[in-house]
């Protein structure tokens, strides 16, 4: 559905360049692409119908959650839910919205394999059968290596690879006069390999759409000249992929506030804008309307009072009772919002403003509980926005009990001292090869796990050149496979903060994950310099679900990237398995500094996955969570 709609920019008219016009966006739309629960099949008919009244134009289908999309995209969709996409299929035809549909086989799927790609076809044939025309190959946050040996032989690179793939794909359904869309494993400017970038947009066919999600992931601006850029390395406009609204990365979280920061002439360096939503359908409708606006008339659009017209549109006079909502989370994702303190690191947690925010949050609440008894559009919006109150609250009285904090004047404050360590100058040398017997006369701390000691233990020391880190793990049952991947088996996390003045992690920080030795996977230490800035740093940062090493390797592979990090240089360790556990050592050159920042964290999981942390922040999974070693004592 290509449309075009070119609209006369009135300022340019008014200079006398009648002949510029500022086109719209030939389409806009939704990607329901986010991470964690996936729409219920109710959400997505209303979604799909409010699409056709304010004029988003396609919807991708593509939730990351979704066993058939991804994880298990081989298995054809069981009956029932077989059934549920052609209800869909039928009511985006009724709304005017094109239904598209992706796939993401990357986790597991053998590029080179004709039985995987067999299974491929046959899982896009049973949904073309369904009616729909358009289809997505999904490589995003995949293993950015190739993974089997056969692929390295058949491909050598992972572009070439999916170059085969989607070339391979785009024929079949272009027989048939059906589209592909792609999105790379480089989708981004915050990260990524660009040769693989470049190999993509030379190789792939021409009529295949590719994805890009703008300067960073999430994006606070994003321009035309940056739209062109990418669309240079890829030989084609790229079609945006907007990740706002989306709130998989920060669940305490909602974003109501209007679209911002996309440039007036972002359209014309782009084939179209597709904006991935919250797991909130309902909440998302309020932003969105926002987005058909601005795709209608970029140079015309008014964010302030397209929120306004949003509101009163969904939810007519009871909009009124949402203000406090969207007061509190008309913030974008890249802003500090009133309840970060409560998520990520802060040392003095203000609870007056967030006691009086939930209050009024909480009001609010009753208001449009009492509304929906004659406003049927808000109740699925009440029964979204109710568990986000609570979810501060519960919070709230978690750190209130932590022992790590306490109360002063209204304030929560982290007892900062619990998390500084004095390395002392070592009276013998250390031999750092993970046999701990020149330690037994060290100071050990144990780590913590949510306040309380855990039998892991570890111990700094010092000398001119290096800081040394003992750890020693006390417990049976080391699991030195979990699956696919070495960050989910036990293991030594350490994060140093290459520099102390940006206060987060970042691109100068240097990663260690040490494995524990004679593991089954004949997992090696991975020691490399963190890939990334920004939005994912941030995003790293409030993510208390997955841990540090599992993100990592998840998105980088375990190929340690180039490291850059100075304090890299001479970095040494060793492991060795014990009557207890098993045990480690580093030895970090310390560039003379008289302190140092690192996160410690070990995982185990026998029985569950555990986090300990040399810091006693309630934030296990947390890479920031740092302490500080101070090395002139
Ligand atoms: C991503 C994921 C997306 C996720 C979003 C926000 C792309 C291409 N992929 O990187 O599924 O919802 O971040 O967490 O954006």
């Amino acid at each position: 559905m290509k449309r075009f709609k070119y609209l006369p920019l009135t300022v340019l008219a008014a200079l006398g360049c009648t002949e510029t016009q500022v086109p719209a966006f030939e389409f806009s739309g939704v990607i329901e692409g986010f991470y964690g629960p996936p729409w219920s099949h109710g959400d997505r008919l209303d979604m799909l119908r409010f699409m056709g009244r304010v004029g988003l134009d396609v919807y991708i289908y593509a939730p990351k959650d979704d066993p058939f999309h991804r994880s298990r995209w081989r298995e054809p969709y069981p009956e029932d839910e077989r059934q549920q996409l052609q209800e869909l299929v039928v009511t985006a035809q009724q709304a005017g919205v094109e239904f598209w549909y992706a796939i993401s086989p990357g986790l597991t799927i053998t590029y080179s394999d004709s039985t995987d790609y067999r299974d491929l076809v046959r899982k896009i044939d049973q949904v073309a059968d369904l009616g729909v025309e358009h289809f997505g190959l999904f490589v995003d946050d995949v293993p950015p290596q190739l993974t089997h040996d056969a692929d390295r032989k058949a491909f050598g690179t992972l572009a070439r690879a999916h170059v085969a793939l989607t070339n391979k794909l785009h024929e079949h359904l272009a027989a048939r006069g059906q589209t592909l869309a792609l999105t790379p494993t480089t989708y981004t400017n915050a990260w990524g390999d660009l040769e693989y970038l470049a190999e993509i947009g030379a190789g792939v066919a021409q009529e295949v759409t590719i994805l890009w999600t703008g300067p960073d992931v999430a994006s606070p601006t994003i321009s035309a000249a940056q739209a062109s850029d990418w669309g240079r390395l890829l030989r084609r406009k790229p079609l945006l992929w907007d990740n706002y609204p989306v709130n998989d990365y920060a669940r305490w979280r909602l974003f109501l506030g209007p679209f911002t920061g996309r440039a007036a002439d972002l359209a014309g360096a782009t084939i179209g804008i597709i904006a991935n939503p919250m797991n909130e359908a309902h909440a998302s409708m309020i932003p969105l309307a926002t987005l058909a606006d601005y795709a209608r008339d970029p140079s015309g659009y008014d964010p302030r009072q397209s929120i306004g017209a949003a509101l009163e549109m969904l939810y007519g006079e009871d909009a009124d009772a949402l203000n406090p909502f969207v007061e509190v989370f008309g913030d974008y994702g890249w802003d500090e919002n009133l309840f970060e303190p409560l998520y990520i690191l802060s040392d003095t947690i203000y609870v007056a403003p967030i006691e009086d925010a939930l209050t009024q949050l909480q009001t609010a609440l009753t208001n449009l509980e009492r509304s929906s008894a004659t406003n049927g559009a808000l109740r699925a919006l009440h029964d979204e926005l109710e568990p986000f109150v609570a979810r501060q609250r519960e919070r709230l009285a978690e750190l209130s009990r932590d022992p790590a904090y306490e109360e002063r004047n209204g304030l929560l404050v982290y007892r900062s001292e619990l998390d500084r360590v004095v390395a002392a100058q070592t009276t013998t040398s250390v031999v750092v090869d993970g046999d701990l017997s020149e330690w037994q006369d060290a100071d050990w701390r144990p780590l913590y796990r949510s306040g309380r000691s855990t039998d892991i233990r570890v111990a700094f020391r010092r000398d001119d050149e290096f800081l040394y880190l003992a750890v020693a793990t006390q417990y049976r049952n080391i699991r030195v496979r979990g699956g696919r991947m070495l960050g989910e088996a036990d293991h030594i996390a350490i994060v140093i903060d290459g520099d102390p003045t940006d206060g987060a992690i970042g691109k100068d920080d240097l990663f260690v994950l040490l494995p524990p030795p004679n593991n089954i996977a004949n997992a090696e230490p991975v020691v490399t310099a963190l890939p990334f800035e920004g939005f994912m740093a941030k995003w790293l940062a409030d993510n208390h679900a997955l841990t540090f090493t599992e993100f990592h390797l998840s998105t980088f592979g375990s190929d340690p990237s180039p490291v850059v990090a100075p304090m890299a240089d001479g970095l040494e360790y060793g492991t060795r398995r014990t009557r207890t556990g098993y045990s480690a050592e580093l030895a970090l050159p310390h560039l003379g500094r008289d302190r140092l920042r690192l996160s410690l964290t070990v995982t185990s999981t026998a029985g569950g996955k555990r986090v300990a942390s040399l810091s006693r922040r309630n934030y296990p999974a947390n890479p920031t969570t740092f302490a500080e070693i101070r090395l002139n004592q």
